[in-house]
């Protein structure tokens, strides 16, 4: 049977909140642009409904004994050290992260991140939004979603995203702690400016920086490559969950064989 456009929105609306968020609507797409333009991020909070975060947190809970935890120390660009600077220069300096993944083969076929990750009206609303033509999902079977879990005293350092760009989606906030925060602009990869006096005063706690406050169901969308940004520890007994919604400008794309043993210790 053949589903149409209408069938197809409706059950997205399900878990999204379109009478807020028309997401094929070109003046909202051409708002959310300009944002993410002048801004490196969009925040749309209550963009899942109620009862899709229950699920998603219902979902996720379940999955959790499954995640596959480290614990990494690296550089803010994420790169290997370079013995041509010193250990304590800026491209050297480590800062720790942690935390704990799931993979896009642990997550149901009908869980509701698969079924809004697939999606047309989302996946072009997000091109849209980035100025990309069009989106695809990583071609190997780890890397298109996944979902974080930060415990207590879990975190994620300061970094720069490999990536333009970075959709998240928050399931669960920790009671304290968790917080994200950035700096807009910090680098300039286009023009191989590194920022290398600003990452030394960043670490050594010498600037300031935003606090993005959101609650569970807020959709994220940032541009990570240039804008510095990390997870705060998180802080009590409830994990921050967060599900990552991965997506390539080209089709037939892996996530690196490096990252995959990083990020989830295996390749599939
Ligand atoms: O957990 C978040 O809110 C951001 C995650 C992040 O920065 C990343 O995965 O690179
Ligand atoms: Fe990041």
């Amino acid at each position: 049977m053949k589903i149409n456009t209408t069938e197809r929105k409706l059950s997205l609306n399900s878990i999204v909140n379109l009478d807020k968020y028309p997401l094929d609507n070109s003046a909202f797409v051409n708002q959310c642009k300009n944002s993410i333009d002048a801004d490196g991020c969009v925040v749309l909070p209550n963009f899942l409904r109620e009862d899709s975060i229950e699920k998603l947190i219902q979902e996720s809970d379940l999955n959790q004994c499954n995640a596959f935890y480290c614990e990494q120390k690296h550089s803010v660009y994420i790169s290997p050290p370079d013995k041509k600077f010193p250990s304590d220069h800026a491209f050297n300096r480590h800062v720790v992260s942690s935390k704990g993944c799931i993979t896009d083969d642990q997550i149901e076929e009908n869980s509701d991140l698969k079924i809004l990750y697939r999606s047309d009206l989302f996946r072009n609303f997000i091109a849209g939004v980035v100025g990309a033509g069009r989106l695809y999902e990583y071609s190997d079977n780890l890397s298109s979603i996944n979902i974080h879990y930060a415990s207590e005293s879990e975190e994620l350092g300061w970094h720069f995203d490999n990536s333009s760009f970075a959709v998240t989606l928050l399931i669960q906030k920790s009671k304290k702690g968790g917080e994200f925060q950035y700096i807009r602009n910090f680098r300039d990869t286009d023009n191989n400016e590194m920022n290398f006096d600003g990452v030394n005063q960043l670490l050594d706690g010498e600037l300031k920086y935003d606090n993005l406050v959101m609650d569970p169901g807020t959709l994220v969308l940032f541009r990570g490559r240039n804008s510095i940004h990390r997870v705060t520890p998180v802080e009590g007994d409830l994990t921050r969950i967060l599900a990552v919604l991965a997506y390539n400008s080209e089709p037939n794309i892996s996530l690196s064989e490096t990252s995959r043993m990083t990020f989830y210790g295996r390749l599939d």
